[in-house]
């Protein structure tokens, strides 16, 4: 299903911001340098084999994408030789209609010896150098939670943690003003109220509550359910060696942040923290507009409730090392619980003075269902499993206005340590029927992905991971094969076997993301972005074309990407799209046989 893009209120008014942006010499600058090469991509993209660049575990499912040539075998030979360890036959040749390709697919799972490797098939150009190998996920993983890091706000990244992408600190958040919409009798317009850290969203400076929560939550569930691959893993941060996982660390930074969030006097919590309009491209320290808090809404209240109570649990284990923190989540939760009550319909209205991204969500169940999922879980009274209403609450895959599957995630990994209250059947035959339609999907699509043409919407590679992450909820409950090869299938999407032929992860892959719609990566004068960051992903809406020099290669849903800093629409980089690579390449690592 479509959810409404960050940027609506960037969408409806494109001819004004237009006009600001070039005021500002931010956005609306692209070099155009990549509009010829871009269509020659796009031709040259049709013929060529598309595959996971990164590779596979052994023991994973491995397909690839042949174009429907004459040939009816393939070859996999080691890399750059000619000397074959494989050959296969290729499937029939079907037509993928969110590409418009004929296709056929090459499967080689049964080769599972580590060493780098191609696929050759008469006619083409050998495939993208990949690895079989059983660590093949790991710096993946790592610098996908890194990318947190490099967006933080109110720190300078030292050189010995961010090398040569270190820089200074950026947006202290220490006095920020309430805004009008904000104000209330305990805190007048022009309060000056303090709220430091967390991450920069997106690839702007604001910092949006309703987009932390999934991505906050993300990350957290990704802790809960395979603590094994986070426990000793060192991202070379601040407090690496320190007695927490650095997940964990990297986390926290956030939700001290969100904690600021609410008003201590009532429990409600604000929309957002922000600027006026959006920074011209320029470092974070460079950056140094006033900065506000926006209208309390009743998504950011829940959302907040949701990833509070499930800090609260997930913290619960560290009370010697951050002594009170985990009962101080609790209490931050059920006060915004009760607020969310009192004010259970109130949605974010843009003022008038404000133009950055909106988040805005009319439907309120999914939030309220979230947040009552996860009360329930971290404090078992089973008055919130009852507010929760689970039998009309649907399953579906999880976007940042749509948090129905969140609920249904989290009941579904804790679901041994439920109260009697608890409908264990409901819960199994929530994600059941999600991910067998996404399985089915799965089957018959040509390119072997669960993406279809109407899943390319504004941050579609998001989608693809989320769809991941629910496949991967069904495999952990029955353990049937083909949830883990499908979700496999989707980290290989986004991975390079999609229709552009490219990784969408920076620094990963032969042919990766080069120029995201990242404000440091395109101001700090380094020609490689930062890496770890996942791009939005191709859509076919292009909302940035009037902001855009360069040429969309094509306008085909799945191949409607723009490799250039100016596409915010196919090529931003943001916390909710990069938090669900986090757990899909966790997840896959963690599940798939060894
Ligand atoms: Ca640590
Ligand atoms: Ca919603």
């Amino acid at each position: 299903m479509s959810f409404p893009p960050k940027y609506l209120a960037r969408i409806i008014a494109v001819v004004s911001l237009s006009s600001l942006l070039a005021a500002c010499g931010n956005d609306g600058n692209s070099n155009g340098s990549s509009s010829v090469a871009g269509a020659a991509n796009s031709s040259a993209s049709s013929s060529l084999i598309k595959v996971n660049q990164l590779g596979f575990l052994p023991e994973s499912s491995k397909l690839a994408v042949v174009p429907d040539v004459p040939a009816t075998s393939f070859k996999l030979l080691k890399a750059g030789t000619a000397i074959e360890v494989f050959s296969g036959t290729l499937s029939a040749a079907k037509v993928w209609d969110a590409s418009r390709e004929s296709v056929k697919v090459a499967d080689f799972s049964s080769v599972k010896t580590p060493g780098d490797y191609q696929l050759h098939v008469d006619g083409l150009a050998n495939s993208h150098v990949f690895s079989i190998a059983p660590d093949v996920y790991n710096a993946l993983n790592a610098a996908s939670i890194k990318a947190f890091y490099f967006n933080r706000s109110g720190v300078e990244l030292l050189p010995e943690f961010a090398g040569k992408f270190a820089r200074p600190l950026g947006h202290a958040d220490t006095q920020v003003l309430i805004h009008p919409s904000a104000a209330s009798d305990a805190r007048p317009s022009g309060t000056v109220v303090s709220s430091p850290k967390g991450w920069y969203d997106a690839g702007d400076y604001n910092k949006y509550i309703v987009n932390s929560g999934i991505s906050t939550y993300t990350l957290l569930a990704a802790y809960e359910h395979f603590p094994e691959i986070f426990n000793n893993q060192n991202l070379t941060i601040p407090e690496s060696g320190n007695a927490l996982p650095d997940l964990l660390d990297e986390t926290l930074w956030n939700l001290e942040w969100m904690l600021t969030m609410q008003d201590p006097n009532d429990g409600g919590v604000y929309h957002k923290l922000t600027n006026e309009n959006f920074d011209g491209t320029i470092m974070p320290h460079e950056a140094l507009r006033e900065r506000y808090l926006v209208q309390k809404t009743t998504a950011a209240t829940l959302d907040f409730a949701a990833v509070m109570a499930t800090a609260s649990r997930v913290f619960a284990p560290y009370e010697t090392q951050l002594p009170g923190l985990s009962a101080k989540m609790r209490k931050a939760a059920e006060s915004a619980w009760e607020w969310a009550n009192i004010h259970p319909a109130i949605v974010y209205k843009q003022p008038s003075d404000v133009r950055t991204g909106e988040y805005g969500d009319k439907t309120l169940s999914d939030e309220f269902a979230w947040a009552a999922a996860e009360l329930y879980i971290t404090t078992r009274v089973d008055g919130y499993y009852t507010a929760l209403k689970p039998v009309d609450v649907f399953n579906s895959v999880p976007s940042w206005g749509n948090v129905n599957g969140l609920a249904w995630v989290s009941l579904a990994h804790h679901r041994a340590q439920l109260t009697n209250v608890a409908d264990q059947t409901l819960i199994a035959s929530r994600i059941k029927t999600l991910a067998d339609n996404l399985l089915s999907t799965w089957y018959a699509s040509p390119y072997k992905v669960s993406m279809e043409k109407h899943d390319f919407v504004w941050g579609s590679n998001s989608g693809a991971l989320n769809q991941a992450m629910m496949l991967v909820q069904a495999y952990r409950l029955n353990g049937k094969r083909d949830y883990l090869d499908a979700a496999q299938a989707q980290l290989d999407y986004v991975l390079g076997r999609n229709a552009t032929d490219t990784s969408f992860v920076t620094g990963f892959g032969e042919k990766s993301t080069l120029h995201p719609h990242h404000r440091p990566s395109e101001a700090d004068g380094i020609p490689e972005p930062i890496p770890g960051f996942i791009a939005g992903g191709p859509q076919p809406g292009q909302q940035d074309k009037a902001d855009c020099k360069a040429v969309y290669p094509s306008s085909v849903a799945a191949k409607s990407y723009l490799d250039n800093y100016c596409s915010y629409a196919s090529n931003e980089i943001a916390i909710n799209w990069n938090a669900p690579l986090v757990y899909v390449s966790a997840a896959i690592a963690a599940l798939t046989p060894k």
